[in-house]
């Protein structure tokens, strides 16, 4: 085990190595880390890839892309970042996403600040010191007064444990650690199994040159056309004009998207203007057709089957064969209770030749031999597997760290029956350990949701810094008043109801056979008032503490030079 520690060149007292260590360089990680160092803090940021981007670093899959116009995802906090950066699609692709935020790393100097290639595998409180450990697998030990934890809903791959999946001689791919190389389909038989977001994306693309590409589907989705287009240089500056209103809109919205519900029941409307409105939102770009919709279609069954039934007709008409349509028609669920993805003519993959679509409900996958995949109908020789099968999402990159709180308790004990959070970034015994856009936390539109996190944070740290605090910890009664009202939003709605990996299932490991609240899914603007209240009341919930002994004193450091 080595030990490092940043060198101080403003001489502080502090005993610590760094005054935060920040876990993650994603999205919501370079903005922490963009904000700690702007407001003067040591901050030493962990990243387990070799590079920048989090997700966009590691779905690197064909066909990964927004679906969140990539003006309303960019962030907002430098004006002139907006003003040079060029979106060259309406919804841009993975390796766009990727030169963005190396760009940004450059452009705001915030590399230096990062170790890559280091997976923290633990995080101590340290009761003495009101302070931090934390180990990465490279044994490397650093302590800091503070951790933020930006390491994403969707992070940890879920693979199905299948029996012989490890006897597979062919290449196997998961969507979400895509190798950093060319991998041609051509002249290949591949197997994509799932059929999520990230599926329907791959699907996509693998068919468009595969020999033979087969699609093992176990839940059909409700997917609706992206409508992406390029954006032109002249459209640039009429675009950017409109950008402060876009940032506006999305900080407004239900769920950070740069449209909002339509506060009317979709029963207000005659059936032929409601035909006439939902047909424009199907053919308007972006993810409107569920975020934009009638606001009872996410709690009234009956509101919600006019919008599934339209989708549904909009299946069978774009899917020639009737067998095949009607096993890409979702019926046990509605449209909006699972993420629907958006996609550009997956449908009429099913019409090519060369593509089958495998029904796993009615023939479940059997094992992995060397050479195929065998059902219990059929056997399928391929040459290549994807596995587009999610991840262990929102907890799971949380319990691979060994976090422990005060008393040596375990984060991961103790959110074994589901996460348990304030505001879905603090827990209760667990004193200066952060989570932005945390277990519980609202997300949506990722980069306004993280913005406001991290925000959030910032101006706990700067009230704490004001009044010369250094310890915080949320308490117990009010994790747990957020937690029970949480759940209680989520059961009032259809979401709740349904399987997916937003409710805790899918992430192929034991102990997830019930339902979860892992977000907050409801109204971004409820959680936006929640926080607004707690801060403008001065932060009632928590306990703060100054420091107790003059080796912990608050670092110098922690004064902003600006
Ligand atoms: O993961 P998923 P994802 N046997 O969990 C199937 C975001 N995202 O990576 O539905 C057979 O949604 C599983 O089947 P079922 C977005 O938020 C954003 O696709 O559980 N099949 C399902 O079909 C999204 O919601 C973008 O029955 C198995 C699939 O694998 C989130 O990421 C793009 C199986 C997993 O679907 C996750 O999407 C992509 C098994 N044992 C993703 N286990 C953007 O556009 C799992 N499956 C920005």
């Amino acid at each position: 085990m080595t030990h490092e520690k940043d060198a101080c060149t403003r001489g502080c007292a502090d005993s610590f190595d760094y005054d935060v260590v920040l876990i993650g360089a994603g999205m919501g990680g370079l903005y922490q880390l963009y904000r700690l160092k702007e407001a003067g803090y040591r901050v030493l940021a962990l990243e387990a890839a070799e590079g920048v981007g989090g997700v966009w670093h590691w779905n690197r899959y064909p066909g990964a892309r927004l679906d969140s116009e990539a003006y309303s995802y960019g962030y907002t906090f430098s004006n002139a970042l907006q003003e040079e950066w060029n979106w060259s699609e309406h919804f841009a692709g993975q390796p766009e996403l990727l030169r963005y935020f190396n760009y940004v790393a450059d452009r705001f100097d915030l590399r230096r600040h990062i170790r890559f290639g280091n997976l923290v595998t633990a995080a101590h409180y340290l009761e003495d010191e009101q302070g931090w450990a934390v180990t990465t697998d490279k044994g490397k030990r650093y302590t800091c007064r503070y951790v933020i934890a930006a390491v994403g809903p969707l992070t940890l791959p879920s693979l199905p444990p299948f029996p012989g999946r490890d006897s597979f001689a062919g290449e196997t791919c998961h969507t979400s650690r895509w190798p950093d190389r060319e991998i041609s389909f051509a002249g290949k038989s591949v197997a994509v199994i799932g059929t999520g977001a990230t599926g329907v994306q791959v699907i996509q693309e693998v068919a468009k040159t595969a020999e033979r590409l087969i699609v093992f589907q176990r839940t059909p989705n409700y997917c609706a056309p992206l409508n992406n287009a390029p954006i032109a240089a002249d459209e640039q500056p009429t675009l950017k004009a409109r950008y402060p209103e876009i940032a506006a809109a999305c900080r407004s919205s239900n769920g950070w998207f740069m449209y909002d519900t339509d506060p009317r029941s979709i029963f207000d409307l005659a059936d032929e203007e409601r035909e006439v409105f939902l047909e424009k939102l199907y053919n308007d770009p972006g993810i409107g057709i569920w975020k934009a919709n009638f606001h009872d279609i996410g709690t009234d069954e009956a509101a919600n089957t006019v919008v599934s039934d339209f989708i549904r007709r909009k299946i069978r008409e774009r899917v020639r064969d009737p067998d095949v349509a009607e096993r890409l028609v979702p019926k046990t669920f509605g449209f909006g209770t699972r993420r629907v993805p958006l996609e550009t003519r997956y449908y009429e993959v099913y019409n090519q030749a060369n593509v089958q679509l495998v029904d796993l409900t009615e023939t479940p996958i059997d094992r992995i031999t060397p050479t195929s995949i065998v059902t219990t109908g059929d056997e399928f020789e391929v040459d290549m597997i994807i596995y587009a099968t999610g991840f262990d999402a929102v907890t799971g990159s949380f319990n691979r760290i060994d976090i422990r709180g005060v008393g040596g308790v375990k984060l991961k004990d103790r959110w074994e029956s589901g996460p348990s959070t304030f505001l879905g970034v603090h827990a209760a015994g667990f004193p200066n350990f952060f989570m932005p856009g945390g277990p519980l936390a609202s997300l949506g539109n990722f980069t306004p949701a993280m913005e406001y996190s991290v925000d959030w944070v910032m101006d706990l740290l700067g009230y704490m810094r004001d009044h010369g605090f250094a310890y915080v910890d949320v308490a117990a009664a009010a994790e747990q008043a957020w937690t029970d009202l949480v759940r209680d939003r989520q059961s009032g709605l259809l979401i709740g109801r349904v399987k997916s990996w937003i409710t805790g299932f899918n992430s192929n490991s034991e102990g997830t056979e019930e339902f979860r609240v892992l977000l907050n899914t409801g109204s971004a603007k409820d959680y936006r008032q929640s926080c607004d209240t707690v801060r403008r009341n001065g932060y009632p919930e928590f306990e703060f503490s100054k420091v107790e002994s003059p080796q912990s004193a608050l670092s110098p450091c922690l004064i902003p030079r600006h």
